[in-house]
């Protein structure tokens, strides 16, 4: 099975991205572009990629340990921006503008608990609203309209809410698209 461990998104919040996927869509609407289903949204803490059933345990160990001495708190799902960069955009996001460094404790403590090799990679807490399929025809234009969508929307701010929980998720592949499933959840420790 396919797993990640994230950090789910309230409807509130979900809504407001909603809205700037629709308006972005509008702004470039072509096929090079696939855009993540609303009730698909999240930050990822760690991708485990395939994973034997019987490392469940293993995993929500190590997220128990993971969430130890981090209380709720609060993210702030604010700012848009691409992956790697405007020249080559591959996945456009939503960025967190309060709460990143909680975000980027609890993913490290995953990554050194679950994986033999950490990939080094700095973490960049966001969540995915598309992603690009590029040399596309008219790759310049589309780079331009959704850069031009994206700057019109600053400063894009998507709402706040106190994080509880961290999930582990299953995605499974279709044809349609990967769908999500959430397995277990893990309460951050409430009064440490
Ligand atoms: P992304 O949102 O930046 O694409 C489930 O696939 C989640 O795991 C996605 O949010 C995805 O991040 C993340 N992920 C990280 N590395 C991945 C990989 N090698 N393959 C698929 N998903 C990955």
């Amino acid at each position: 099975m396919r797993l990640f461990i994230a950090a789910l998104i309230p409807e509130s919040v979900r809504e407001r991205l909603a809205q700037a996927r629709e308006s972005l869509r509008r702004a470039a609407p072509d096929r090079a572009v696939r855009w993540v289903a609303p009730e698909n949204y999240h930050i990822t803490l760690l991708f485990l990629g395939e994973q034997d059933e019987a490392q469940i345990p293993a995993i929500l160990a190590a997220m128990e340990s993971a969430r130890a001495g981090v209380a709720p708190f609060e993210i702030a799902v604010q700012g848009l921006g691409v992956f790697p960069n405007w020249n080559r955009p591959n996945v456009l996001w939503a960025g967190v503008s309060q709460g990143a460094q909680s975000l980027a404790q609890m993913a490290g403590a995953l990554e050194r608990a679950l994986l033999s090799a950490p990939s080094g990679k700095p973490f960049h807490p966001h969540i995915t609203l598309a992603r690009l399929k590029t040399p596309c025809r008219d790759a310049e234009g589309l780079k331009k309209r959704l850069h031009d969508a994206t700057q019109r929307l600053a400063p894009a701010a998507f709402g706040h809410y106190a994080l509880e929980s961290i999930s582990l998720m299953q995605s499974a592949l279709t044809p349609d698209g990967s769908v999500y499933t959430e397995l277990h959840r893990v309460a951050l420790a409430s009064g440490s």
